[in-house]
């Protein structure tokens, strides 16, 4: 089955090449290009789920070979092949520390010190935890750097649309937490992608910019805890003129709209030092108690933590909230208390007050008047949990900036720019 797999997919990559080889699409009457067009397009999907389902496969077989303490391929005296043991230790070291994974495999004459060479393995990618792979080349050195640029050359993007694409790229490495390793890994995609359809944008930070749109799109839609679901008109709207000033077409973005909500992004299993943990802070909502400011009693309030803010009803159901914390400059600790179990508290470093609105039993809306918020979850887990997603909303993620950096500078109308 699994070398089944393997003849197909690379079957399929021949045969289409050397179709391609065969005539020139120019020939095509335009009728005749759209269905080829789509006929790639869905090739292009069929071998990315054949790559899933041998990377599935590929676990398994790295799993079982560490229950079996061995499991390499025999030569004829039934002994494992030095080469292939080899290999194996140079996989297990890789996914353990991938610098010396890469390393021994070049000393016992494995791969050859080329980015080449060493992208073309991590793109085979057997055998290779996804994530030592997004470390590898999120590295700041220049060889890994230049593997960088060579393993985003070995995806061919030729005539597909950005979730396409996107859903190719982050199947084949896991991308790592860290922002500027972000930032140089989606660069060099939105070149690639831009180098092989140079009609759709008319620069690549148009196509970064909406690439993170496509990735939060699809933790909107399809993340449970997510419960306000963008529109295709909201879609829209979020990517007015990042065009070099002007507007995407309509039909790109439904398409893109579309494509994500029918069909969410299948990205290797996170083990929670991902993109989705790090950008895309749980929001996180639930019941609490909460004491008074003034008078210390205890109210049991449901509070939602979203956008950097903390808001608390008085019923799940209720649309307007009693009161809204905004999480600028506040801390959160854990605390004893002789009334209630597993407290926290919000406080404010190096003010008295904190900045807080609520409406007040009248139904005005007046300022806070803590100096702390005491709040006590049902259990330690859940104290725990409130603690931890309340720091991630307030810790300051540099990525942020950077993306609205390339989003203004792809939203400046300038005519010169086009790349
Ligand atoms: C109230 O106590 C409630 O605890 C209020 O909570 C609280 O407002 C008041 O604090 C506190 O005095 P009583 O109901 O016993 O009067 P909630 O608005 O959730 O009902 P906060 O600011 O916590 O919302 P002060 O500071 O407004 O007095």
């Amino acid at each position: 089955m699994w070398q089944d797999l393997d003849t197909l997919t690379s079957s399929a990559v021949n045969s289409g090449s050397q179709q391609a080889d065969q005539f020139s699409t120019t020939e095509l009457t335009p009728e005749q290009q759209k269905i080829l067009i789509d006929i790639r397009r869905k090739k292009t999907e069929l071998l990315l789920e054949i790559q899933q389902l041998k990377d599935e496969l590929g676990e398994v077989v790295a799993e079982m070979e560490v229950m079996e303490g061995g499991g390499f391929t025999v030569d004829e005296s039934n002994k494992p092949s030095n080469k292939t043991k080899q290999t194996s230790i140079g996989r297990k070291k890789f996914n353990m520390d991938p610098k010396k994974g890469i390393e021994y495999l070049i000393e016992h004459n494995l791969l050859t010190p080329t980015p080449e060479d060493v992208a073309q393995f991590l793109y085979k990618g057997e055998g290779l935890n996804k994530t030592a792979i997004g470390d590898y080349l999120g590295e700041r050195h220049d060889f890994n750097e230049r593997v960088l640029r060579a393993f985003v050359e070995l995806h061919d993007f030729t005539d597909l649309i950005l979730v396409q694409a996107l859903r190719q790229f982050l199947w084949s490495f896991r991308l790592p937490g860290e922002a500027q390793k972000i930032d140089r890994m989606m660069e060099c995609f939105a070149q690639r992608y831009c180098q092989l359809n140079p009609n759709i944008f008319t620069n690549t930070d148009t196509c970064y910019v909406l690439s993170f749109a496509i990735i939060m799109l699809n933790t909107s839609l399809h993340n449970p805890s997510v419960k306000d679901k963008p529109s295709v008109e909201q879609f829209i709207t979020m990517n007015r003129g990042i065009n070099n000033g002007g507007d995407l077409p309509r039909e790109l973005l439904v398409s893109l709209y579309e494509s994500i909500k029918t069909e969410p992004f299948k990205i290797p299993e996170d083990d929670g030092n991902d993109l989705m943990h790090t950008f895309f802070n749980p929001d996180k909502e639930g019941w609490l108690w909460k004491q008074g400011g003034r008078y210390k009693s205890w109210k049991r309030r449901w509070f939602i933590l979203n956008d950097n803010c903390l808001y608390y009803f008085e019923y799940t159901t209720d649309k307007e909230p009693r009161g809204i914390i905004p999480l600028e400059n506040i801390q959160v600790r854990e605390v004893q208390d002789r009334h209630k179990p597993h407290c926290f508290e919000l406080y404010a470093a190096g003010s008295e007050f904190i900045k807080a609105c609520k409406t007040d039993s009248e139904g005005k809306v007046v300022e806070g008047k803590h100096t702390v918020y005491r709040m006590s979850a049902a259990t330690d887990e859940e104290k725990d949990e409130w603690i931890k997603c309340v720091r991630q909303s307030i810790s300051h993620n540099p990525f942020y900036d950077m993306l609205a950096a390339r989003k203004k500078k792809a939203q400046k109308t300038n005519l010169h720019s086009k790349s």
